[in-house]
């Protein structure tokens, strides 16, 4: 909707991080902050070498599959640059579909800095993680767990040692946590994608069939987990 500010794609909103823009008025649409919110990545698309093109198509049908069944949740594609191929691509499919477009955004920013950085409150943020589910290792699971300090680590590993490809785990952050406080982020879920990189654990040769079938995998355990929290 244009009173408030944000721009409209083919029914399906990009709104950009940083302070320039007329976002902040989403503050004082009353309602809006309470929204259930579900901030991720696109999964496996930059370190993990997986297919934009099918990608794409991946997250609009499992975005598509899972607004109709949680109701008034909101889902948010986030990349780091206004240049994302990945974001543009979303956007246009899910334009074609008519997803609703109070429902899915797409937001250029940093998933650490939603709230600070672009005025945007998402509750839950999903991270594409790696196997052992440990900091670092660049990308956006780096810059999580950096930004959630060492209680993250810890949460994490009273939930899980480890995570198999398709697999996400909900983790509760500690409020200590300054994604918390900072944020607004009661929870990280952590999702492994199908890797498509020669150089990291199992990697799936170019083997869509699989890969497709296991990044499906990965958003349906992903959303679930989000559904999981709203109950
Ligand atoms: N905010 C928003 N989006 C980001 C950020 C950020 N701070 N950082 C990266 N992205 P990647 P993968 C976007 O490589 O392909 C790690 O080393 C990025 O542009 O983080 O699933 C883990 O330890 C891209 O669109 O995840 C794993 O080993 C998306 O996030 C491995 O990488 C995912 O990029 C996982 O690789």
């Amino acid at each position: 909707s244009s009173s408030i500010g944000r721009e409209e794609v083919k029914g399906v909103e990009e709104v950009k991080g940083g302070e320039d823009l007329a976002f902040s008025s989403l503050e004082s649409t009353s309602s809006f902050d309470n929204v259930p919110t579900l901030a991720f990545p696109s999964i496996s698309t930059a370190d993990f070498q997986f297919d934009l093109e099918k990608a794409s198509d991946i997250i609009v049908e499992k975005v598509l599959e899972f607004v109709t069944k949680l109701g008034n949740a909101r889902f948010v594609l986030v990349d780091l640059s206004s240049g994302s191929k990945i974001l543009s691509l979303v956007r246009a499919k899910a334009g074609e579909k008519n997803i609703d477009s109070g429902k899915f955004l797409t937001f250029v920013g940093d998933i650490t800095r939603l709230y600070s950085g672009g005025r945007l409150r998402c509750n839950v943020v999903a991270n594409a993680a790696n196997w052992r589910l440990k900091p670092g290792g660049g990308g956006v699971n780096a810059a999580i767990f950096s930004a959630a300090g060492p209680s993250l680590e810890t949460a994490t590993m009273e939930r899980a040692g480890s995570l198999a490809p398709g697999k996400a785990v909900v983790v509760p952050l500690p409020s200590t946590s300054p994604l918390f406080c900072r944020e607004g982020v009661t929870h990280v879920i952590h999702v492994l994608g199908p890797n498509m990189n020669p150089k990291r654990p199992n990697f799936l040769n170019k083997d869509y069939k699989k890969g497709c079938e296991v990044l499906r995998e990965a958003y349906s355990a992903l959303f679930e987990g989000f559904a999981s929290i709203l109950k």
